[in-house]
């Protein structure tokens, strides 16, 4: 039986009439699915060409970077410039802003173009993460520092699968796969499921003594219930909370035997990591807080590479550990 898909550009075409985007919306989001597809190409050939290695530098966190990690960044930054559309980005992999279209602009773009890096070396997937604002047409701009319930959209590509999901502002998150022409077919809408037979718990598991003690508490209260899964990339183990429900946390550390590890902001980036998960969950009926229960949309972001907690998933869950988070703030 043959199968007809409807295309990504399509169902884009469809949204702009239905919620009246402009053509540079969807300039813009053409931009970053052919800087996903480029960072695809060279990830799935990485090893051959030697791009999965050490690059030698240190990021801006202080990490190895590897060479995809540039690469992935680098390709980015070329798409969004050829768009024309960006006033300028922030890329996990840079510290300062990068300004690309500062006068004839008209989004912010926050971006992670290869996030999950210890899974780089083998292969595994990682994840191009995306969130976008828009300029400010009613009054003074504000550093760009834009909460994540500002933003219009927010998506990701899990990379090697080319699995695309995508926030779109009040109208839901939506689920692409990739097909062998390399086009991005079939709409899924992603809605998480009520039902809790099939949820499931995402988090470092080997981090659970370095929790604050009620979040310890909680995990060895509740785990039993659920399935556990955690690959060590957010764009993957989001990707299947997003269809299965339940909840991916990464909570502060701040038990750590060696205290220089302790992370009392938490790990990962609000405006490029949290933000992004925590907008398409919103948009599929979840929700997600910070380690003192304040909605992750809500934080207004004091820096471009702020970290934060998170707790993100289906709503009964991310309630039950917001309460015990309040009973510690
Ligand atoms: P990165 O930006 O250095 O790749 O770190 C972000 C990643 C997330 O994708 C993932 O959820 C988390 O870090 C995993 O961290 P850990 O290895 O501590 O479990
Ligand atoms: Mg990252």
């Amino acid at each position: 039986m043959i199968r007809f898909e409807q295309t990504f550009n399509s169902f884009l075409l469809q949204h702009q009439e239905k919620h009246n985007r402009t053509h540079h919306f969807l300039i813009l989001l053409d931009a970053l699915i052919s800087a996903a597809k480029h960072i695809q190409y060279y990830y799935l050939t990485g090893a051959l060409k030697g791009n999965l290695g050490q690059a030698g530098s240190v990021n801006v966190q202080g990490e190895d970077v590897m060479r995809m990690d540039q690469i992935a960044h680098e390709i980015t930054i070329h798409y969004l410039k050829a768009s024309e559309r960006v006033i300028h980005a922030v890329s996990e992999e840079v510290e300062e802003i990068v300004q690309i279209n500062p006068k004839g602009g008209r989004y912010f773009v926050y971006f992670d173009p290869l996030d999950g890096s210890s899974n780089v070396a083998h292969g595994l997937p990682v994840g191009f993460l995306f969130g976008i604002a828009k300029r400010n047409l009613n009054g003074d701009e504000d550093g760009h520092l834009r909460a994540g319930r500002d933003y219009i959209a927010a998506g990701m590509f899990v990379i090697p699968t080319g699995t695309f999901t995508i926030g779109l502002k009040d109208a839901g998150t939506w689920r692409f796969h990739m097909d062998e022409t390399m086009n991005f077919v079939r709409p899924t809408r992603m809605i998480l499921p009520e039902d809790s037979k099939t949820w499931e718990l995402s988090f470092n598991a080997g981090n659970r003594r370095t929790f604050a003690e009620p979040v310890h508490k909680w995990i060895s209260e509740n785990e039993s219930k659920y399935a556990f899964r955690y690959l060590g990339a957010l764009a993957g183990d989001f990707h299947r909370i997003l269809a299965n429900g339940g909840m991916f946390m990464y909570p502060a550390i701040i038990n750590h035997p060696n205290p220089k590890k302790n992370r009392p902001e938490g790990k990962l980036r609000l405006m490029y990591e949290a933000n992004v998960v925590a907008f398409m969950c919103q948009e599929a009926g979840g929700t997600a807080v910070n380690e003192k229960a304040i909605p992750i949309l809500d934080i207004q972001p004091e820096k471009h590479h702020q970290r934060t907690a998170l707790y993100v998933g289906s709503k009964g869950l991310v309630e039950d550990i917001s309460g015990t988070l309040r009973t510690k703030a």
